[in-house]
């Protein structure tokens, strides 16, 4: 009857790319040494003692390197029809350039293998974070334009060798952020040996080589004939004016977002960067010749978003351009109102209307023909001193996924955006960087003294959707 007509279920679309992420120094172990492994800059850092809260390291980390069969399934197990992962550049080239190691390539190959066996596509991306410390040693990494030729030669390597396992490339993550946000920064080649000597110029030095490093690879991949689509992951995220009313705090929000978005996109989308940037930073900003301009534009052929919080920006007279190590407008989530939910996370804060912002804003700018949300997510903290089924009763990620894929389904059918998938962060609980072992991302709990793996509850919100899809509107275990 009438009464009983149910909606069919709304989301997701049809053929839409649904997965999970990960990255190589975040879950595969075997940091340094195994099967002739070079050592990368986390490898140094993590291994330094004092520079991650409980010594934390991915020395172990999930142990996918030697678990990456039962990963697969279970991978296959969340539903997913794409994964996400990284390759480590140190386990192809362990001095960064020079002999391959076979050993290493085998690795990739055998995880290729093992995913197409289970009906899982791969998302392929070559750099996330861990340079080889080779590099850095030699010219201190990305801040060096040396950095654009050694990049090349692993990108030429890895398309020759598992160009044909995989057809869907990202040249590395989140290049603005590698270069500049602090959290991230202990990692990065520009800060790690000399934070007493702060060189505001080298986060855009950093910038301008990835750009240079990202769009080299996309020719070598575009000229190889590849039967593929490549591409870069980059993250940003919408800010608000902390006073409504205020035409500088509106002002001051467009320019955090030019700053965050638009400095690594604007190249990429739009050729050179924002005109904005190159008005107020003057000098300091890098330039590129013609050639490069035609090089670096186009050289995406899809957005692929990270997309996880927001935040209000606020004119800060004192805030400097040139010499602001943020290179952003200071933002402030919390003045007297909060941005959204707060979230464990400390900076992630609960914003689905702002990703759907993000989502809009990235369209306006840049016009990509497709979208893709590569990261998502949301941290617990401390789950270790929680009893186990607290942890599996993860109530407040399943409404964080809720929440956001109903305005991700919103920025489809009314936005009518070119969003072709979401690959939610991360397929189970890793090495948080900076925060080690205490922040958790996972949908999978893994118990890092045993190496077992337990999907939480919100793997299953999420695999319902994916495999049966759903209205979004509640969701009963
Ligand atoms: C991601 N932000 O980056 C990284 O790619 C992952 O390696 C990491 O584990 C994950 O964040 C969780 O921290 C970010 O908008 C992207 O503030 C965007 C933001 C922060 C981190």
């Amino acid at each position: 009857s009438a009464a009983f007509n149910l909606k069919p279920p709304a989301f997701p679309p049809k053929d839409f790319v649904f997965g999970c992420a990960t990255s190589a120094y975040q879950i595969e172990g075997s940091a340094w040494n195994e099967d002739g492994k070079g050592k990368s800059i986390w490898d140094t850092y993590a291994q330094t003692p004092g520079n991650i809260g409980h010594n934390d390291t991915g020395d172990v980390a999930c142990d996918h390197y030697h678990r990456y069969k039962s990963d697969v399934q279970l991978f296959k197990n969340l539903g997913v029809n794409h994964y996400s992962f990284t390759i480590s550049w140190t386990r192809i080239l362990p001095n960064g350039r020079g002999p391959v190691n076979k050993k290493g390539l085998q690795f990739y190959k055998n995880l290729l293998g093992e995913l197409h066996a289970a009906g899982i596509t791969p998302i392929c991306t070559l750099y996330h974070w861990d340079l080889p410390q080779a590099l850095f040693d030699e010219y201190q990494g990305w801040v060096d334009r040396k950095v654009v030729d050694d990049f090349k030669h692993y990108a030429t390597v890895v398309f020759e060798e598992l160009g044909g396992m995989c057809s869907f490339w990202s040249t590395m993550n989140e290049p603005g952020t590698f270069c500049v946000r602090k959290r991230f920064g202990e990692g990065e080649g520009s800060r790690l040996k000399s934070k007493s000597t702060w060189d505001p110029s080298a986060p855009l030095k950093c910038l301008h080589n990835a750009l240079l490093a990202h769009a080299s690879a996309v020719k070598i991949y575009r000229d190889g004939n590849y039967p593929g689509r490549i591409g870069v992951i980059t993250d940003g995220q919408v800010y608000y004016p902390l006073d409504p009313t205020s035409a500088a705090d509106a002002d001051a929000a467009q320019r955090a977002m030019t700053y965050y978005f638009g400095w690594v996109n604007h190249p990429i989308w739009n050729g050179d960067y924002p005109p904005r940037m190159r008005k107020e930073l003057g000098s300091l900003l890098p330039t590129f010749t013609a050639e490069e301009i035609a090089l670096v534009k186009g050289s995406s052929d899809y957005y692929a978003f990270d997309g996880y919080t927001s935040g209000f920006a606020t004119l800060d007279p004192t805030c400097n351009p040139k010499n602001s190590s943020s290179v952003s407008t200071p933002t402030n989530y919390n003045n007297g109102i909060l941005i959204g939910s707060p979230t464990q996370g400390g900076w992630n804060f609960q914003v689905p209307d702002g990703f759907r912002a993000a989502l809009n804003y990235i369209h306006e700018q840049f016009s990509p023909p497709v979208m893709y949300i590569t990261e998502n997510g949301m941290a617990v903290l401390n789950e270790a001193v929680l009893p186990i089924d607290r942890v599996l009763d993860d109530a407040n990620r399943v409404d964080w996924y809720r929440t956001y894929l109903q305005q991700l389904r919103a920025a489809i059918e009314v936005d009518k955006l070119p969003i072709k998938g979401f690959v939610y962060w991360s397929c189970m609980d890793n090495f948080e960087w900076a925060d080690g072992y205490s922040s958790k991302f996972g949908v999978t709990h893994v118990n890092f003294a045993t190496q077992q793996r337990t999907p939480k509850k919100s793997a299953t919100f999420l695999k319902d959707v994916i495999t049966k899809g759903h209205n979004l509107d509640h969701w009963y275990p």
